[in-house]
């Protein structure tokens, strides 16, 4: 079972095997990966899917010959492997125009540059048969809160999703957004930061149905919060979109480790809520299985397909141990005398109103407060019981 094949659904970006190490010190330690052999690898080891930033696959300012010759070949791989592409994204981030940003510069010209280059992706990734388009707004943002008008910039953050919402509608492509939050790095702090910030900035938008959310498990643990409750409400919310599996230790700079290194216990709830849904039952997720990690700069050519595969072994661990803790009566009844599983009744009785509650003297006259008070709950053993089965010892 910890073999991975097609029906898991795993993607990974050109991007993350291709990282080649450059950091804020230091020289690249890995030369470039061709495309083409990405494609290759990638199906070796079993994964479904392979993402790209438009500049992944075409270099910036390519000119049209130049652009179809990468795109044929990309496309020939495609075919010979049977890799899908499932999802594309833009590069708003690497050239130094868009240092101020892209769709939220102060130059209007930058931002109307931004558009067009977004909208060229935007048609290839349909050709490609893509079904997701990912915004991360690495550039979007500032360090100096003088240089940036934030209430302007929200403005134009949402002319530039509905204009492109509005260009894939006219076009017939069939894709749906997700936005991917992320609080800061590279910009000091970066606009709509977390998943809750980026839930509520898509509830504005003219298109708003065919936009979601694409949440990083380390960039909400990058800002401290709980990367399980945000793809819980995403979730809730039908705006879990695409996600970005990787691993982070804490708050500090953007690890992009492999998915589980880090905060494992929060790894293996996060595989449960996607593979089975809400503990009271509700929707599971059944969207690709993207990883967005670096192989560290320590590692060789030999090392980073490893680790590629070792976000896919790891998965695949944490779903087999997640379903033998669903499985576990003992976990079960932990569940049930918790009242975890009675979370999903409502509070009302069915057509109840507010003044028959008023009527219900078992509710607050005859309720016994103290005694509930006092009654607990198990929930360490709960918790217990999830960390023997991620050891593997139960
Ligand atoms: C970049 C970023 C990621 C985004 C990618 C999509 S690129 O590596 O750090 O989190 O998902 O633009
Ligand atoms: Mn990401
Ligand atoms: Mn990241
Ligand atoms: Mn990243």
């Amino acid at each position: 079972p910890v073999e991975p094949s097609p029906e898991n659904k795993f993607s990974f970006g050109l991007w993350t095997v291709g990282w080649q190490a450059r950091d804020p010190f230091g020289e690249p330690t890995r030369a470039a990966l061709d495309p083409v052999e990405t494609v290759h690898r990638l199906a070796e080891i079993g994964a479904w899917g392979v993402t790209f930033h438009d500049d992944d696959l075409v270099p910036f300012a390519s000119d049209e010959a130049e652009r179809e010759r990468h795109v044929k070949r990309f496309r020939e791989a495609l075919e010979e492997t049977g890799l899908v592409v499932p999802m594309a994204t833009t590069n708003l981030f690497g050239h130094p125009v868009f240092k101020d940003g892209a769709l939220t510069s102060n130059d209007r010209s930058v931002r109307r540059f931004a558009l067009r280059k977004v909208m060229r992706n935007l048609d290839l990734a349909a050709e490609l048969g893509a079904s997701t388009y990912v915004f991360w707004g690495g550039r979007e943002g500032s360090e100096i809160d003088a240089a940036k008008d934030s209430y302007a910039a929200l403005e134009r953050y949402r002319e530039g999703i509905d204009t492109l919402a509005q260009y894939v509608t006219e076009r017939g492509h069939g894709l749906r957004f997700a936005l991917e939050p992320k609080p800061n790095e590279p910009r000091g702090d970066l606009l709509l930061p977390t998943v809750g910030h980026m839930l509520a900035f898509i509830s504005t938008l003219d298109h708003a149905d065919m936009v979601g959310v694409n949440p990083e498990v380390g960039h909400e643990q990058m800002a401290n919060l709980n990367v399980v409750h945000g793809v819980a409400q995403a979730l809730w919310q039908g705006k879990l979109f695409h996600i970005d599996l990787n691993g982070q230790h804490g708050p500090k700079f953007d690890q992009d480790l492999v998915f589980g290194h880090g905060d494992v216990q929060s790894a293996f709830y996060l595989v449960d809520l996607l593979e089975h849904g809400p503990l009271g039952g509700g929707p599971t997720y059944d969207g690709p299985r993207h990883f967005d990690f670096k192989p560290l700069r320590t590692e060789d050519p030999r090392a980073v397909w490893a680790s590629a595969a070792s976000n896919m072994r790891t998965y695949l661990l944490l779903k087999e141990r997640a379903a033998a803790f669903r499985a576990d009566p003992e976990v079960q009844q932990l569940l049930a005398s918790g009242k975890v599983t009675e979370l999903a009744t409502p509070t009302l009785a069915p057509g109840e109103t507010p003044e028959e509650l008023l009527g219900d003297t078992s509710a607050f006259e005859r309720f016994d407060a103290d005694g509930v008070g006092a009654r607990g709950y198990g929930f360490v053993e709960l918790d217990q019981l999830a960390l023997e089965h991620l050891l593997g010892a139960r």
